[in-house]
Parts: structure tokens; C-alpha cells; sequence
């Protein structure tokens, strides 16, 4: 087992990787950027090291800080958390050649799920389900009409080394193509140097449902269950839940398996999450595969009693899995706490949180860096809380949510807590009727 991990990341995230390292009777290292001086991980890890100014890219994405304070703290293992260098395959590489542990995936493993269209045609070899499409890349707009023509309009083009909807547009009918073909192209370029496009069929209106799996150095590989994500704004996930309220022993079993057979088909090893797109038909195809721990992860930990950080820690030092498959039988949800004003569309709102009182009781679980006094800083991330509440069906879950939203104090800034509260009132919310559109006609001015 290791000695001392360095974890290389900000906020709950760094906590929550230290709660566990503690639990394990692993030492531990932060690092912080001059802005974080006074954050709670830099309190609460053993030693903290700071690694440079507040910009992310001169402290939390500097790989030559980050190796040096390993170096000189003696850690032998690194954790990334999620965001900054959680899927970079550079990084991933430098750690193993100076002999520190990466608690995360493999370059092959990053570089093989971070080129969209090639990690689709290795989830079509291995036979999971994709969206029916083009071959690999696009060669030029002639061939993207053509085959849009064959699939039938409409039709989505994405960046290949996209993600989070950069470089990707919707086609209804062929006098859109070449419009959407250059802005997509133009945007890809600029984003990640890398133009290269790929075609789908559009699905209208799906589902996001991800399934959260393990693999480990043994080649066993099982699923924790799934998520429901659909409750998103511009590609900013809001509400988390499990189990999604479309799901079917049926259907977590096919989703289940599919899962599995696309960790398999890349060897993969440590905990990661295969995301599929579901129709109305509950047809569901494989849409991206995350190399990391991510944001969501305590619903599953909440109703699997798994720790998803500890299995993590586990499977990188060479621990085999149980391999056993996960069907819950409790309900969890996740509410995101952002410092940002909905009423204004979702514009950050950093600054001192002057007053806080932090909800409790049973089922409730809050993941969260902030205290009373806290100032947040502007240069990072708005979330600042994760409310996770837990019960034993859907309906006691969404009261147990607005009671724990409603006891939830933070002054001096505005958050995305009035927001939650009427989503919890929302007959279709309520009700589990909804898609990944159910926020764009989402009334934000009266919260
Ligand atoms: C799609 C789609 C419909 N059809 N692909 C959005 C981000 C990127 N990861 C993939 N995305 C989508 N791909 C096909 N063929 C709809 C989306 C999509 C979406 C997906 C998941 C969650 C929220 C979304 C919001 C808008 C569009």
C-alpha cells in the first residue's frame, strides 16, 4: 500500500481524497495555489506544499511544481481528483517515469477514450451499442452530405477531441451543412488544435445515464449501477440521481454488461464511468467513457456503500476487485452547489461567505470545502457544495432534499440553492419525466 499520496487538486475533491487517505493510515500532501493558502485541504492534509500563483495553469496544471513537491515530500503516489490533470495522458506518463504512482489511468487508457471517434469504432468492435454514424473521421463537408442524406437528417457533427458539446452541432436539413460544417471545424481547431469531425444520427431528446464500473490489474471488471445526469444546463450537470427513474433490472442489466465489456475491451483499470445516451425507446448507446473519479460519485457510494476513492486507491496498488455486479435498493440525489446566480444566467458570484449554517440529520450528506469566513476565490470552479441525500424510495428522497435545501444557509454570495428548491416542486421532476432538454425551457426568474 502506499506511504503518502500527493493529491494534485482544489476543494471537496481534495477533502474528500484526504477523509479517505486518513481512514486508510495514508499521509498525505496538498497543494495549493497562493489563493488557497487558508482552504481546508491545505488544514487538513499532513503537509501542504504551495505550487504558484491563483491561474490554475501556473499552480493546479503545473506538472514540473507538482512532481517537485512530490519529490520532496517523499510521496509515492498521486491523486488527481477530477478536472485539471485527472485525464492527461502527459501527466499520466511524467508520474510513472519519475516512479510515482498515478491514481488514475494509464496514457494508453486516457489517449485511447480522449479521441472521440476512435474510442467509438473500439466500443463497436467490442460490441457495444453506438449511434448509428460515420465510419471513424470525415473526410470533407461532400462526404458528410452524403451520408447524412443515407442516415437521414437530423444529423450531429462532434469534435473528435471534444467533449462537453465544444465543436459540436445539430444539421436538420442539407442548406445547414456547410454552415455548420466550417463554424464546427473552426471551433475545434481553436479549441484543441485538432479539427477532425464525425457524424451521427441525432437522437432527439435522450437520456444521459451513466454507468459507474471498476476494472483491475487482474482483467475482472464489474458496474456499481448507474447515474441519471439528464438534469443539465449547457453541459453543466446540476441534479445527480440513482437509480435513474427509467431503469429496469431489464435494461441496468443489458447497460450493465455493455458497460463492462467496453472496460474490458480496453484493459481498463481503476474506477471509471461509460456514458450512454437512452432514447425514449430505451435504446441506449455508448456516448463517452470518463478515465476518473467524477463529481457525482458519492450517490454510488451512497447506495453501493462502496468508497469509490479507497477502491481507487486499492485497485492502483495492486488489489484485486470483488468483481460482484451492484443493484441498489436505496435512492440518493445530488443537488450541485454553485456560487453563481441563477436568475442571471448562472454568472459566478465569488466572494466571502459572511454566514453558514450546513444541513444535517439522516440521509444527508454534504461534500464541501467551505466554512464561515471562507472567501471564495474567482479563478476556479463555482461549485462549492455537494448536497447528497439519501432514502429509501424516490418520493422520500425528493422531500428529504428540499427539507436539507431549505436548512442550507450561505450568505454574502448568491448559490444555485433557490434554484434546486423549485426544481424539487416541478411535477415533472417530480414525476421522473424528463430529458436532457428539461432545463432549456426551465423558468430561472422567479427563484
Ligand atoms: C448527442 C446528442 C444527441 N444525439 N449525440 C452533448 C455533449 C457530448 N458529450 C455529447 N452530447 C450529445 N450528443 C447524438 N448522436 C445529444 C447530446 C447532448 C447532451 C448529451 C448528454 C447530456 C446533455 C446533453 C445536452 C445537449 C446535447
Amino acid at each position: 500500500m502506499f506511504n503518502k499520496i500527493l493529491i494534485a487538486n482544489r476543494g471537496e475533491i481534495a477533502l474528500r481524497i484526504i477523509r479517505t487517505c486518513k481512514e486508510m493510515g495514508i499521509k498525505t500532501v496538498a497543494v495549493y495555489s497562493t489563493a488557497d493558502q487558508s482552504s481546508l485541504h491545505v488544514r487538513f492534509a499532513d503537509e501542504a506544499v504551495c505550487i504558484g500563483p491563483p491561474s490554475g495553469k501556473d499552480s493546479y496544471l503545473k506538472m514540473p511544481n507538482l512532481i517537485a513537491a512530490a519529490e520532496i515530500t517523499n510521496a509515492d503516489a498521486i491523486h488527481p481528483g477530477y478536472g485539471f490533470l485527472s485525464e492527461n495522458a502527459d501527466f499520466s506518463r511524467i508520474c510513472a517515469e519519475h516512479d510515482i504512482k498515478f491514481i488514475g489511468a494509464s496514457p494508453e487508457m486516457i489517449n485511447s477514450m480522449g479521441d472521440k471517434a476512435s474510442a467509438k469504432d473500439t466500443m463497436k468492435a467490442a460490441g457495444v451499442p453506438v449511434i448509428p454514424g460515420s465510419d471513424g473521421l470525415l473526410e470533407s463537408a461532400e462526404e458528410g452530405k452524403k451520408l447524412a442524406a443515407e442516415i437521414v437528417y437530423p444529423v450531429i457533427i462532434k469534435a473528435t477531441a471534444g467533449g462537453g458539446g465544444r465543436g459540436m452541432r445539430i444539421i436538420n436539413s442539407e442548406d445547414e451543412f456547410d454552415n455548420a460544417w466550417g463554424s464546427a471545424k473552426a471551433e475545434a481547431e481553436a479549441a484543441f488544435g485538432n479539427g477532425g469531425l464525425y457524424m451521427e444520427k441525432f437522437v432527439v431528446e435522450p437520456r444521459h445515464v451513466e454507468i459507474q464500473i471498476a476494472g483491475d490489474q487482474f482483467g475482472k471488471a464489474c458496474h456499481l449501477s448507474e447515474r441519471d445526469c439528464s438534469i443539465q444546463r449547457r453541459h453543466q450537470k446540476l441534479v445527480e440521481e440513482t437509480p435513474s427513474p427509467i431503469m429496469t433490472p431489464e435494461l441496468r442489466e443489458k447497460m450493465g454488461q455493455a458497460a463492462i465489456q467496453a472496460a474490458q475491451a480496453i484493459k481498463y483499470e481503476g474506477v471509471g464511468t461509460v456514458e450512454f445516451l437512452v432514447d425514449k425507446y430505451n435504446n441506449f448507446y455508448f456516448m463517452e467513457m470518463n478515465t476518473r473519479i467524477q463529481v457525482e460519485h458519492p450517490i454510488t457510494e451512497e447506495v453501493t456503500d462502496f468508497d469509490l476513492i479507497k477502491e481507487q486507491i486499492k485497485i492502483a496498488a495492486g488489489i484485486e476487485i470483488s468483481g460482484k455486479n451492484y443493484t441498489p435498493n436505496l435512492y440518493s440525489m445530488e443537488c450541485r452547489i454553485n456560487a453563481e446566480d441563477p436568475t442571471k444566467g448562472f454568472r459566478p458570484s465569488p466572494g466571502k461567505i459572511t454566514n453558514l449554517h450546513i444541513p444535517g440529520g439522516h440521509g444527508v450528506r454534504v461534500d464541501s470545502h467551505i466554512y464561515a469566513g471562507y472567501e471564495i476565490p474567482p479563478f476556479y470552479d463555482s461549485m462549492i457544495a455537494k448536497l447528497i441525500v439519501t432514502a429509501q424510495t424516490r418520493e422520500e428522497t425528493l422531500v428529504r432534499m428540499k427539507r436539507a435545501l431549505q436548512e442550507f444557509v450561505i450568505e454574502g454570495i448568491k448559490t444555485t440553492i433557490p434554484f434546486h428548491i423549485k426544481l424539487m416542486d416541478d411535477p415533472e421532476f417530480k414525476a421522473g419525466n424528463f430529458t436532457t432538454a428539461f432545463l432549456n425551457d426551465f423558468d430561472f426568474s422567479d427563484l
